[in-house]
């Protein structure tokens, strides 16, 4: 990692919103995109800045200033990230999106980006927010004729919850109508095959290539 990647992680894990900011600007005037800057090092701190919460050396104080600075920087970047997620704009299909973080789940950061980066890439995202249930997703899947329904999750106990999701869309007549796709940082790729979604992102970019790869069949 570059020297000021490095930096903005260090930075972030440290808590230091204004080091963070700083080398935030430094780093896109040494020429890295805001996609780079957000997956990359503030990603990286996030998972640090849990390690620690883990470990008992931060709490959830620390946990809340972490999302509140990475969402400045979001705000900052935001432009430049829509900009740069539209260069992988086609003129496939436009397809749309009902995306939400699950039911007892609140943390929005990583679907958001993946909610920008769908919208950025050309698609319509009708995003339901956090702490959604399956009833909501079902009435927002209907009212928008929506292709695909996508569901993040970063607690294992929620992530639990996409199967409930997936159980009530088959009984509802709705399964074989859309393409279920997780993500976030509970799930895996052999866990979305483990309850019968379609497909799995690792990160926005993933979740993107998906989804373009779905408008290009139909
Ligand atoms: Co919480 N939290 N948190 N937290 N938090 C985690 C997730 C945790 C891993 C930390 C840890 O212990 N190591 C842990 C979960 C453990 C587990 O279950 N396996 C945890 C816990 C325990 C909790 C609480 C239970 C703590 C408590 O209250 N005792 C509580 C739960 C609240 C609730 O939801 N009911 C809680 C609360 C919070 C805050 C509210 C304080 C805050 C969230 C603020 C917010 O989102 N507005 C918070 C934070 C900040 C974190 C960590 C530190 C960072 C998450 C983040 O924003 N990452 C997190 C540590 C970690 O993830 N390792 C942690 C940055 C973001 C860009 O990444 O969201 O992973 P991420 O998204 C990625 C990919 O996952 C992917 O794309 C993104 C990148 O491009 N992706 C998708 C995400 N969704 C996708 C959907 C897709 C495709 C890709 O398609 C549909």
């Amino acid at each position: 990692m570059g020297d000021v990647l490095e930096r903005i992680r260090s930075c972030l894990v440290d808590l230091n919103r204004e080091c963070v900011l700083e080398n935030v600007e430094k780093a896109l005037n040494e020429g890295y995109s805001a996609t780079k800057i957000i997956l990359g090092p503030m990603s990286d701190a996030m998972k640090e800045i849990g390690r620690l919460y883990e470990e008992g050396e931060y709490f959830i104080a620390e946990l809340i200033e972490a999302a509140d600075i990475f969402k400045d920087v979001m705000k900052k970047l935001d432009k430049l990230l829509y900009e740069e997620a539209s260069k992988k704009k086609t003129s496939l299909k436009r397809l749309k999106i009902v995306i939400g973080t699950v039911k007892g789940d609140v943390h929005d950061i990583g679907k958001t980006l993946v909610s920008v980066m769908l919208q950025a890439a050309g698609h319509e995202v009708i995003d339901l927010g956090v702490d959604v249930d399956a009833d909501k997703f079902i009435n927002a899947l209907r009212e928008y004729k929506a292709d695909i329904l996508a569901m993040s999750a970063l607690l294992t106990s929620t992530a639990r919850y996409m199967r409930v999701v997936i159980e009530k869309l088959k009984e509802v007549g709705l399964r074989d109508k859309v393409f279920v796709l997780i993500g976030g940082a509970a799930t895996t790729e052999e866990y979305a095959k483990e309850i019968g979604a379609d497909g799995w992102a690792k990160d926005a970019i993933e979740a993107v290539n998906i989804v373009n790869e779905i408008a290009k069949r139909r």
